[in-house]
């Protein structure tokens, strides 16, 4: 596999980062994860946009433009001659000390993997989810606001592994009010007569990229989209909860916290929004070819 690796393409044993690097030391550092489909980068300008949003919120200076940066996800994808896969676009704040002063390093460092994808088993579309809340509260917007990207995961990891404990795959993480935010690394919906719900980013919700999609998608075709607070009652006595992420697309909820969502089976809009959205990221895109 082809990785690029600073400025260029490198042979993936030759792809090493230092010790020192502040990505590694600290969590500092920002990422996107992007899905290219029939030859098609899919949503590619707006995940630069994001990943060049977040690394400016933490004072990180990417050492490349947006359209070099576009080009060299492309350039990847075809040295690795993907044309369905996952792209893992990662950049770290670079070579430092042991100290924390990010002024102290070098350049950010910039990685781009791209790979074949390991997809969810059909199950579990067929099927539905099973979540829990948990415990852990999504991050403070005044701490690292949860709509950054960032390579500080902790806060969704510790909440992956509660729901991992629960035997779920997948949680519910409410924001420091109470409020639902969102899973550990989708975006959350609910349908209530025919209304679509979805919180904020204020809520705590990472501003996903497919939730943005199926946002314009819903409301192309009719449907009442809202973004508003939620409680975790909202998701409860709700007709339909799906979540929405790059790698998951758009799945079912059939059981939270051991209430059965409406008929506990995978609902009929959901089915709808993700046919759309299945015939969007397959038509759509910025080819690699
Ligand atoms: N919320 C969070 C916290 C995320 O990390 C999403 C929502 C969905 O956003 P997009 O733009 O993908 O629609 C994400 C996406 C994983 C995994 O293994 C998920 C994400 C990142 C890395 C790994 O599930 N994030």
């Amino acid at each position: 596999m082809k990785i690029f690796l600073g400025d260029k393409l490198v042979d993936e044993k030759d792809a090493m980062v230092s010790v020192f690097d502040h990505g590694l030391l600290y969590g500092d550092g920002v990422f996107e994860g992007i899905r290219a489909y029939n030859g098609r980068v899919f949503l590619l300008d707006e995940h630069i946009d994001r990943l060049y949003d977040s690394a400016k919120a933490i004072a990180l200076t990417i050492p490349m433009s947006k359209k070099e940066m576009s080009d060299a996800v492309i350039e990847t994808c075809k040295a690795n001659e993907i044309s369905d896969g996952y792209i893992r676009l990662v950049i770290t704040r670079g070579v430092g000390t042991l100290g924390l002063n990010p002024y102290l390093c070098d350049k950010a460092q910039i990685i781009i993997i791209a790979a074949k994808i390991q997809l969810y088993p059909q199950e579990l579309y067929d099927k539905g989810l099973r979540i829990v809340t948990v415990g852990t509260v999504r991050n403070h917007p005044e701490a690292i606001n949860p709509r950054v990207k960032s390579l500080n995961y902790l806060n969704n990891v510790l909440a992956k592994i509660e729901a991992i404990n629960a035997g779920c795959m997948e949680c519910l993480m409410l924001n420091h009010k109470g409020e639902v935010a969102e899973a550990s690394g989708d975006n959350v919906f609910a349908i209530k007569n025919g209304v679509i719900t979805t919180p904020p980013s204020t809520c705590g919700a990472l501003e996903g990229l497919t939730r943005n999609k199926v946002m314009e998608l819903a409301q192309a075709a009719g449907y009442e989209m809202r973004e508003a607070p939620m409680a975790r009652y909202d998701l409860y006595v709700a007709d339909e909860v799906f979540l929405t992420g790059t790698a998951a697309e758009i799945i079912s909820v059939v059981d939270i916290d051991k209430r059965d969502i409406g008929d506990g089976k995978p609902g009929e809009i959901t089915g709808k929004l993700a046919k759309m959205y299945h015939d969007c990221a397959n038509s759509e895109g910025t080819r690699i070819q």
